[in-house]
């Protein structure tokens, strides 16, 4: 069914201090190189280019002015970045439009669903990624951001407890919130999604029930009636790495070519969507070939989650 195209807030967020690795800051400019902004003004919509926003990295030799909190790296950087984008992301909601964020680090999650969750109350979102990004404070081994942004979003880590956290008010709950493509937690992340009885789809049961009904249970959940607004938060390594290789935590036994997208129509379908992310491609990453694949799918994602492939 073709569905009234409203304008799509294409936001670049040239982040990458939610983990170690470069290289992901560049994937906006990669992702417009090929293309990006002609491939959705194909599919009808309008686009409303809010610029690629560039944030200092954390400068590694001169720590002290963004010191450790606990284990937590780069705090106020992370803080920092998820604010501004936070901002751009709010005021585009407010205007109406489908928020669209190529990534940057998934730390920008936070911002992204956040920012979403603050004009619309009552989203709901669909978050696909190998990892369940849930660490606390207390339960991260890495210290690395991307993998905490959905805590900080549903107040299991208290923003007030993260300098540079601060101004964030969660307004989301763990009810408001699906996984689906997860097989890569840590023991921390299991006990949590146990203690609030978390809805996550994980590789097992994409292989157990199959794509289709995976993504109907996922909508059943945080949707029951299809009358909220979604935000699909799409972090590429969920994909699997044979396909998706350019990105900095690949983990085997991933989405195939056809799961990731499946996803993404099912969830045009509803006609619901108002929120898309693209995050954790990593252009630095593997040859010419598997940068340009990564790259592509991104954009394949896009397309499908906007209408594309439908009849
Ligand atoms: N759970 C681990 C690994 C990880 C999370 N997100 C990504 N990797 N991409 C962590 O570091 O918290
Ligand atoms: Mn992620
Ligand atoms: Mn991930």
């Amino acid at each position: 069914a073709t569905q009234a195209k409203r304008t799509v807030a294409l936001i670049g967020g040239e982040f990458s201090g939610g983990q170690p690795k470069g290289g992901v800051e560049r994937a906006p400019k990669m992702m417009r190189q090929a293309k990006i902004v002609d491939q959705v003004k194909a599919l009808g919509y309008e686009v409303n280019d809010c610029g690629d926003h560039a944030f200092p990295s954390p400068d590694a030799a001169n720590s002290s002015a963004d010191p450790p909190a606990g284990i937590v790296k780069n705090p106020r950087t992370v803080g920092n970045a998820c604010k501004q984008i936070y901002d751009i992301v709010q005021a585009a909601v407010k205007r109406d439009e489908i928020v669209y964020t190529i990534g940057g680090d998934h730390s920008l999650g936070l911002a992204t669903v956040g920012g979403h969750a603050a004009s619309r109350p009552n989203l709901c979102c669909i978050w696909v990624d190998a990892h369940a990004d849930i660490n606390t404070a207390e339960t991260t081994g890495s210290g690395n951001m991307h993998g905490m942004p959905v805590s900080i979003l549903l107040g299991l880590q208290k923003p007030q407890d993260i300098p540079g956290f601060e101004w964030f008010n969660p307004v989301m709950t763990t009810a408001d919130i699906v996984y689906i493509g997860l097989r890569d937690l840590d023991e921390g992340e299991r006990s949590i999604i146990r203690k609030f009885g978390m809805k996550a789809f994980t590789m097992h049961h994409v292989d157990k029930y199959g794509i289709g009904q995976v993504v109907q249970m996922a909508l059943d959940h945080v949707n029951p009636k299809r009358d909220r607004p979604i935000h699909l938060s799409f972090d590429v390594d969920a994909l699997d790495p044979a396909i998706a290789p350019s990105t900095g935590t690949t983990v085997r036994g991933g989405l195939t070519f056809r799961e990731g997208h499946y996803i993404c129509e099912a969830v045009y379908e509803t006609g619901l969507l108002r929120g898309l992310d693209i995050m954790e491609v990593n252009p630095a990453l593997g040859n010419h070939r598997e940068v340009a694949e990564t790259i592509a799918i991104g954009c394949s994602l896009t397309r499908c989650a906007l209408g594309e492939t439908l009849l």
